[in-house]
């Protein structure tokens, strides 16, 4: 039961709330706490019967002491908002239990015991999504972190593993579909249109990989054949409507087995393999044992609602989520400190298959991109924490761009410094040692030192520490030596003053000025806090490339010759770091413009080099246009204010605009031939079309901050012409950021051929949060009142203020509205979803640095959602750290 719906609750009586005192700070949960749960929970059997507004739930544990446990004379079962109806032990019914926080108390005399607990849940109260909630009329599931104990009474935590037996019953035309994690192992008719299913898993897993359906859905079914030959029948569940968008998913499935059997040595362990898709989710996905369970938004997608973008994300998740069977499922995590454990190496796993898939290069620069806009802000500011936190008070609130993607760039390093395959013989050696266990970081670290040679001594500390390193090359050169010499620094961050070095590791090349090229890659592991390296035999000073494929997670600080810069911009034969070099090239004058400032000489080379870059990039035709596309995109905003001690959002946003309005001015026609080129390519999924629909929409934005008259008309006509979503949606995206007539029509056209989709007017929602338009925090206003506007669907509220928390220039208004409009939100959204509501403090947590004007508006902002009554563990928490 949602614990608002229990009347006696404060929330739901207004007098009582006003009473109550204000609630006391949750408490601190610390890793160094860890005990072992006194009790072992060997089998589970749950028996639902289901319904909308009230499901009984009866579970039966089975329990004996656990001998590497203290001894213990009770059993703790976590429970929220949840109340005993009744309670046996070993078949006779008791009363002697206590309740405390919501949690079951028992008393247990002997070593080995039966309880039964009997007790219900109103799904279609459950606003939160987690624990059993309803779903446009189905029934689903959401166990992980902590809400298998909105459930069942049980003890919901990592290291208590358990077999489960699943019965339930429901009424078959409401609930023509009943599905549970493993095999379904029996299935029947019961009185009064009733039927019901059993299901069995027999992989012992714990409490938050429980999963439960109940719905009228359909399935896309398919088979696959694992490499010793058995055969696993695949399902992709989804309401009817939507079966025809189900393609990309069944084949994303079918690649991501068949790739962990190839690369990993990993096969599926199930007769089927399930995964449902939901309209009312949280996060992106869920892998329950068996049966995945996805946000709609990655599984559906056909040409016409979903864009490049979207393929690809769903390509990726599927595989994240598969791929946990092995790396969280079969392996788990002790505690939920060591979350990185599963979540970092499989965002690891993840990235090397699409990096197979799709190209390396390009997707190691897109995942870089996200690492520099996402997790670098958390790692400097209020929230950050290392990729294994030491503590916490809601667990919801780690589930972090730092654990996961900065924990798969910390793997990926290990995997750099030992080269694939002695990293795959870690792997598994992994496995083998951990199968049927939950394991820890440490044990992850251990297995990669004996499986894989490496000496991990200090590289632990990537493990404790928070932060970005800085590193700072400087190149020398006398005579016929070339000497670099690399320092580190490791910022202070909340909790932790003083840092110590980390091994390093850089890939680096020289290259050689006269004939562009060099002798070869080195692995440099710079292991203390300043080392200096010296190459013999350059007669001129080299060019150096640094952090190649980012082979670290740090910033790099130098000071390089702007013509470097675009001789590696034009010449690196990594193109990773020639994608950086352009970057170096952009950041570096930008940095400037919005900072200091720029003499109107400074500003002129700046540009030009910049200019001089960008032209090479269009014309040279070796690029593929995957590739141009990634080379045209200029730094984020974000990332640029990352740049600063202390930033002007308003200043940043001016130079960048200003930047790309001055280069559509110089290299339009080029612009313009390469949109009329790309407009050309038909229709269809090969990387050469899809890069074509790339380098279209970014020409498309290039032309609109020049000329945004005749870039209306050209959006138009894109937009018009667009046989696929993603040329729809970019062109939409650029007139969303013009004053014209042709944005009104392509939006109500927009709309009206949408309507009832809901993925696509999310999309929708998103264009207009995040638009160029002066007016667009008056459009926020306008679209959270919209009828399509709820704050019950997570994926609509993302919609409209992810995107518009995203929007720099319009969430940095000067006048502190946009900070208002999120704390509006956050406010709002709190007692309906506390997990995604606390997911909008980040963006006001920068306060620190962004300059002070603004930043005295954000941190009232914040102290006025502190001084709200009734926040939720969630919220709170995020707000105390942001306000530090
Ligand atoms: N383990 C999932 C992410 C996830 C975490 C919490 C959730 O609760 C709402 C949902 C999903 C993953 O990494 O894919
Ligand atoms: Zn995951």
């Amino acid at each position: 039961m949602d614990i608002r719906t229990d009347p006696t609750t404060p929330d739901d009586n207004p007098e009582m709330a006003d009473a109550a005192p204000e609630p006391k700070e949750p408490p601190l949960i610390r890793r160094e706490d860890y005990r072992p749960f006194p009790w072992l929970v060997p089998e589970i059997a749950l028996d639902f019967d289901l319904g909308l507004e009230w499901t009984r739930v009866k579970a039966r544990l089975t329990v004996a002491r656990n001998a590497r446990g203290d001894r213990a004379d009770t059993i703790r079962l976590h429970g929220d908002g949840l109340e005993p109806l009744s309670v046996a032990i070993d078949g006779t019914p008791t009363d002697g239990w206590t309740m405390d926080e919501g949690d079951l108390i028992l008393p247990l005399s002997g070593d080995a015991h039966e309880i039964a607990i009997e007790t219900g849940v109103n799904p279609s109260a459950n606003s939160q999504l987690m624990g059993l909630y309803a779903s446009n009329g189905m029934l689903c599931t959401q166990c992980e972190a902590e809400g298998f104990r909105r459930i069942a009474f049980f003890p919901d935590r990592p290291d208590v593993l358990s077999t489960y037996r699943v019965r339930m019953e429901g009424p078959r035309a409401q609930f023509p579909v009943l599905l549970s994690n493993g095999n379904k192992v029996a299935e029947g008719e019961a009185s009064d249109g009733r039927h019901w299913a059993e299901w069995h898993d027999p992989w012992p897993k714990p409490s938050y990989l429980f999963a439960l359906v109940a719905g009228d859905l359909v399935a896309r079914s398919d088979e696959f054949t694992t490499m010793s030959g058995r055969k696993v029948a695949l399902n992709v569940w989804v309401r009817e409507e939507d079966l025809p968008r189900t393609e990309h998913a069944m084949e994303s499935l079918k690649r991501a087995m068949k790739w962990d059997e190839e690369t990993f040595g990993r096969e599926y362990d199930l007769d089927q393999f399930n995964i449902v898709a939901v309209g009312d989710f949280n996060m992106g996905a869920m892998e329950n044992k068996g049966l995945n369970i996805f946000n709609t938004k990655y599984v559906l997608a056909d040409p016409e609602t979903a864009t490049d973008g979207d393929y690809d994300a769903i390509e990726g998740i599927i595989g994240h989520e598969y791929f946990h069977n092995w790396s969280g499922n079969r392996v788990t995590c002790r505690d939920w400190f060591q979350l990185s454990l599963k979540e970092g190496f499989t965002v690891l796993r993840d990235q090397l298959f699409s990096q197979d898939l799709q190209g390396e290069a390009v997707k190691r620069i897109e995942d870089v991109r996200v690492l520099r806009s996402v997790q670098f802000p958390e790692d400097s500011g209020p929230l950050a924490h290392p990729i294994r936190p030491d503590s916490f008070r809601e667990i919801s609130n780690f589930y972090t761009a730092t654990v996961y993607n900065k924990g798969a760039e910390v793997i990926r390093m290990m995997r750099t410094m030992a080269g694939p395959e002695a990293f795959r013989a870690g792997t598994d050696l992994y496995f083998d040692r951990h199968d049927g266990e939950a394991a820890t970081c440490e044990d992850f670290i251990k297995a990669m030192e004996d499986g894989a040679g490496l000496d991990l001594g200090l590289f632990r500390r990537w493990y404790s520490q928070a932060g970005t390193p800085k590193v700072s090359a400087e190149l020398e050169h006398r005579g016929e030596t070339a000497t670099l010499t690399l320092r580190q620094y490791v910022p202070p961050t909340p909790g932790q003053p003083a840092k110590q070095p980390m091994p390093i590791p850089l890939r680096l090349a020289l290259f050689d000025r006269e004939t562009g090229a060099h002798r070869g890659e080195e692995l440099v592991v710079l292991e203390d806090e300043e080392t200096t390296i010296a190459f013999a035999g350059f007669s001129t000073p080299p060019v150096l490339s640094i952090n190649r494929g980012f082979s670290a997670p740090v910033s790099i600080e130098r000071q390089v010759p702007r013509d470097d810069l675009v001789f590696l911009a034009a010449h690196d034969d990594d193109a990773f770091a020639r994608a950086e070099a352009m970057q170096e090239l952009v950041v570096g004058h930008l940095v400037a413009a919005a900072g200091e400032g720029l003499d109107a000489k400074g500003r002129g080379q700046g540009q030009d080099a910049i200019a001089q870059a960008l032209a090479a990039v269009l014309d040279d035709d070796r690029l593929d246009d995957t590739m141009r596309g990634e080379l045209m995109v200029l730094p984020g905003e974000t990332y640029l204010a990352e740049q600063m001690l202390v930033a002007d959002p308003g200043r940043i946003h001016r130079e960048r605009e200003g930047l790309k309005r001055w280069l559509a001015g110089e290299l339009g026609d080029r612009l313009r031939a390469l949109h009329a080129r790309a407009s050309a390519v038909p229709y269809s999924l090969d990387r050469g079309a899809r890069g074509a629909r790339k380098v279209k929409t970014l020409a498309l934005s290039y032309l609109a901050a020049g000329d945004p008259d005749a870039a209306s008309e050209l959006a138009a006509q894109q937009y018009d012409a667009a046989d696929n979503m993603t040329d729809r949606q970019g062109a939409l995206m650029v007139l969303c950021g013009l004053d014209s007539a042709a944005r009104t029509d392509r939006l109500i056209d927009f709309y009206r051929r949408y309507e009832g989709n809901a993925l696509a007017i999310d999309k929708w929602f998103s264009l207009q949060a995040m638009s160029l338009h002066p007016a667009a925090i008056e459009h926020v206003k306008a679209l959270r009142e919209h009828a399509d506007f709820t704050l019950r669907n997570p994926n609509r509220v993302r919609a409209l203020y992810m995107a518009f928390a995203g929007n720099p220039h319009a969430f940095h208004a000067p006048s502190g509205e946009g900070y208002r409009l999120i704390a509006d939100l956050i406010l709002d959204l709190d007692p309906i979803n506390a997990q995604t509501a606390a997911r909008f403090v980040a963006p006001l947590g920068r306060w620190r640095r962004i300059e002070p004007k603004r930043a005295a508006l954000m941190r009232a902002e914040l102290e006025r959602i502190a001084a709200a009554p009734g926040l939720s563990r969630d919220t709170r928490e995020q707000v105390g750290r942001s306000l530090g």
